[in-house]
């Protein structure tokens, strides 16, 4: 699974062939030799781990035989650049001496190049050698003086040029040289760690201090203006077993008045500013999403909409160098036919497009919608149709559906057509044959795309998420909704035909594995989301017996619910939106989520950084930050369900924790705060290695501390961290520090909470609504009593809520009713304008439905929620 054990082929060929010197000409002075302790750089240089993280071009896959790394180099190259094998993330130091020795073959003799050199513009050449190979193996070395200090070099072995095919094989790399570095520390700057972003002016606001004291220390709240605002002592809280730092807490909760650049003191140590107020993560919410439009596939990302900065080409649509996503073929072997499978987002820093992993992305985008549907707090507004940066604006459908709409054609395109073997399944995944190096911009990656096999675990996230997706378009698009429904219905049967069919987890070149052994989640989101939008009692039996039903552990496991265990995805529906379980078994599964969020709210209480994440094991995964904040999402869910302060609390602790009250002092988003992740790994917002790219998009979510550190970076710098600690904001860094969508999902989530809290405060209710329908053959019959149950007259109003369904208003008493797709809008007559405090008005419509008539539950007067009563 090395996104980032990845070829830099064609560009680093290319630039090698124009800017290489001879080795005199780069070290004019004599080389220094290397100290006979000088470190090892080259990673797995015998090869007795595979071939991680070795690369190679396409032309010449790389492999291990009998212990040795060997590629076969097809006739006929032209230039050295045509075939290479390499190895990147190499850090070299000014005026340091190195060697660079291997052993090679070759099945015909020639003359190889190998160059140490920068991975990117502007390509300089620290070392670049000739050297005969033949059939014996003869050991060779290289020694050289480096001129310039660098991050992340490469070291490349060209091999082409040779009219004739042969086999190239090499052993024992090695490249000593420089001195040991010395033992990895962070800069976490400020001991005193705190939401970088701000703290909502009704919240919580709690900060962790490092230090070795054991007393209890004065802290200091001042302005600004350097003025003291509050002060206090903090509570040692111990060792911290996530970070291994001794530290204390503190508390300003009581601290009320907003304001920008608040800093906490204690001793001496000043924090980073922060903000107090009511309006801290509209911005995040936008930013959040916008992460989607930046990272579609096979459409232009438009300056107008995102700046010259991040406008790119349209990737993979078939303009050369690349082969186009509107005609895939299988992996050899695989199926006879081609997809169109033009769309969808990319997963990550990488160009795969995965339907593992597009599924739980895609859900939790339109569940951030849904819930403006069930929780009268939650703002549709913010997600409306002209709201965010996507060119469907002026479409009457809510940007956010249209986003998500981007990657339910394409996960509907990964079916196996009709007539096929295997009919109704949805492919794993479609990616690159070979690893792209960094930077790659979409639409200059030259590499083939292939289909990979289908398995259960995609077609039930296929079933899923076109179940949710035909309920939520059915007012807006009823031919989508249609063609979404059919491909859920037809996807689940085809599970069931085919339930284990399972990813190969070593199809790991050129793409993520994404590999599942148990689908019985799969099948439990699958069959609730299917249960939801069409109430058939087959699919509530497949929920009711299920092996993970009320299981909390089984359905909300400690570390959080992710691409591998979605079936937390199920019970949050299930427990949210309107569905025709019993009284008693919704009951039973709204048990589930609070029982799984009384979990991690008090692992968020137990931690000294906040954090509702605890894992059993103690270690923090590949995505950890995403963990987080799924758990926040369950979290948040949990406090729409029961109004319980705790369970908010511990959202906006996770949030204080993801933007900067952690061990690190790191912000982990780009663009809040001070101290911010900014170079993710990523093929396009790769300024760390060309300074013409930009850098993540505001809004991008880290992957944060892993302590397996798979990549070459994080084990050379990282070795025997702590969990928590386990993080370099480094692009190479693929294990720690990528961007995906499967991390920005539920970050949008949990953005949209946030800022529907505002201040936090206990909002009065504007108003309350009695709504009752009754129903005939094609229409109903609405009466509605509105009462203003704030303190203010309201001359004129206006009632808005949305339908759920089909519903269209035809003709009205005492309002006048205007529509537009679901979203309706009720104005008084002249002689109910005013609404006085305590006032009520009554009216009423009859309407027509082709389908359903669901009540809505949302109501808002005057954009004001009316009722923040827990969900009924
Ligand atoms: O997020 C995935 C993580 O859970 C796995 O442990 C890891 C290794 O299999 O892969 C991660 O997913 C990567 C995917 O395989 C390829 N695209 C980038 C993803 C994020 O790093």
């Amino acid at each position: 699974m090395t996104t980032g054990a990845a070829a830099l082929a064609v560009l680093a060929g290319l630039l090698a062939g124009t800017v290489v010197t001879s080795p005199a000409a780069a070290s004019p002075a004599p080389a220094v030799e290397p100290a006979d302790e000088a470190p090892e750089l080259i990673a797995n240089g015998d090869f007795s781990e595979g071939t991680t993280p070795w690369w190679w071009t396409e032309s010449s896959p790389g492999a291990v035989v009998d212990g040795r790394l060997c590629a076969d180099v097809p006739a006929g190259t032209v230039n050295p650049w045509d075939a290479i094998i390499g190895q990147n993330a190499l850090a070299l130091a000014a005026g340091e001496g190195y060697t660079l020795s291997y052993t090679a073959t070759s099945t015909v003799p020639l003359t190889i190049r190998t160059n140490v050199q920068l991975g990117a513009e502007p390509w300089t050449t620290e070392l670049s050698a000739t050297q005969q190979v033949g059939e014996g193996a003869e050991r060779v070395s290289h020694t050289f003086t480096a001129a310039a200090d660098h991050d992340a070099a490469q070291l490349v072995f060209q091999l082409g040029g040779s009219e004739k095919a042969f086999t190239f094989c090499v052993d024992e790399v090695s490249l000593r040289g420089g001195t040991a570095p010395p033992p990895y520390e962070p800069d976490t700057g400020s001991p005193v760690r705190v939401n970088q972003v701000g703290y909502l002016t009704h919240g919580p606001k709690n900060g962790t201090y490092v230090t070795e004291a054991t007393e209890p220390l004065p802290w200091t709240l001042d302005a600004a203006d350097g003025t003291r605002r509050a002060s206090g002592t903090t509570t040692p809280a111990g060792i911290d077993t996530t970070s291994r730092q001794n530290v204390h807490t503190f508390d300003f909760g009581t601290f009320t008045t907003p304001g920008q650049g608040y800093t906490v003191t204690v001793a001496e140590d000043r924090s980073e500013p922060f903000a107090i107020g009511d309006d801290l993560y509209a911005s995040l919410r936008t930013d959040a999403l916008a992460y989607f439009y930046h990272n579609r596939s096979g459409i232009e990302i438009d300056a107008d909409l995102v700046g010259e900065e991040y406008a790119r080409p349209a990737g993979h649509v078939n303009v050369s160098p690349n082969q186009g996503d509107n005609d895939v073929p299988c992996q050899p072997g695989v199926c006879d036919y081609r997809l169109d499978a033009a769309g969808g987002w990319y997963d990550a820093g990488d160009h795969g497009k995965y339907v593992v992993n597009g599924g739980i992305s895609v859900a939790q985008l339109m569940s951030a919608f849904e819930r403006t549907l069930t929780e009268e707090s939650a703002d549709p507004a913010p997600l409306g149709d002209g709201e965010l940066p996507l060119p469907e604006h002026g479409n009457a459908i809510p940007d956010i559906l249209d986003e998500a709409r981007w990657e339910m054609d394409f996960l509907m395109r990964m079916q196996v057509p009709a007539g096929e073997p295997l009919a109704g399944m949805a492919h794993h995944k479609l990616h690159d044959k070979a690893w792209t190096g960094l930077p790659t911009r979409p639409d200059r990656d030259p590499q083939p795309r292939e289909l990979h096999p289908p398995s259960t675990a995609a077609t039930l996230n296929l079933a899923a998420t076109a179940a949710q997706c035909a309920r939520l378009f059915a007012p807006y698009d009823a031919a989508f909704a249609s063609r979404c429904g059919q491909a859920a219905r037809t996807a689940w049967n085809a599970a069931k035909a085919h339930p284990d069919v399972l990813a190969d987890p070593d199809d790991g070149t050129g793409g993520g594995a994404y590999p599942d052994t148990d689908v019985r989640d799969e099948f439990y989101w699958a069959a609730a989301e299917l249960f939801i939008t069409t109430g058939q009692d087959v699919y509530r039996q497949e929920v009711l017996g299920s092996p993970l039903h009320g299981v909390t552990d089984a359905v909300f496991p400690r570390g959080g619910i992710s691409w591998g265990s979605t079936a937390g995805l199920g019970a949050l529906d299930l427990a949210t939106v309107p569905n025709r379980l019993s009284a008693d078994q919704l009951k039973a599964v709204r048990g589930t989520v609070t029982r799984a969020a009384d979990g991690y709210a008090a692992d968020s209480g137990k931690a000294a950084y906040g954090v509702p994440y605890a894992p059993s094991d103690g270690h923090y995964v590949w995505g950890s930050n995403g963990q987080v904040a799924n758990n926040m999402v369950v979290l948040g869910t949990a406090h729409d369900l029961t109004g319980k302060a705790a369970y908010r609390d511990a959202v906006l602790r996770g949030l204080d924790y993801l933007l900067g009250r952690n061990p690190l002092n790191t912000s982990y988003v780009t663009g809040y705060g001070e101290r911010d992740a900014r170079n993710q790994h990523h093929r396009f917002w790769a300024h760390q290695l060309d300074p013409s790219l930009p850098n993540p998009a505001p809004g991008s979510l880290a992957g944060g501390p892993n302590d397996a550190i798979q990549d070459p970076v994080a084990q050379s710098r990282l070795k025997g961290c702590a969990p928590a600690m386990c993080y370099i904001d480094h692009i190479e860094s693929w294990a720690t520090n990528e961007v995906t969508i499967n991390w920005n999902a539920p970050l949008a989530w949990i953005a949209g909470y946030a800022d529907d809290l505002g201040g936090g405060e206990n909002r009065a209710a504007a108003c309350e609504v009695a709504y009752t329908s009754q129903r005939w053959d094609g229409g109903f019959t609405t009466q509605v009593v509105l009462k203003n149950t704030a303190t203010r007259a309201l001359s004129p109003w206006q009632l808005t809520w949305s339908f759920a369904d089909t519903q269209r208003v035809t003709d009205t008493w005492g309002v006048t009713v205007s529509q537009t797709g679901p979203q309706v809008v009720a104005t008084p007559l002249s002689w109910n304008a005013s609404l006085p405090p305590g006032g009520t008005a009554r009216f009423g419509f009859n309407g027509k439905s082709a389908g359903q008539v669901n009540d809505p539950r949302v109501f808002r007067l005057n954009g004001r929620p009316c009722g923040v009563t827990p969900i009924r």
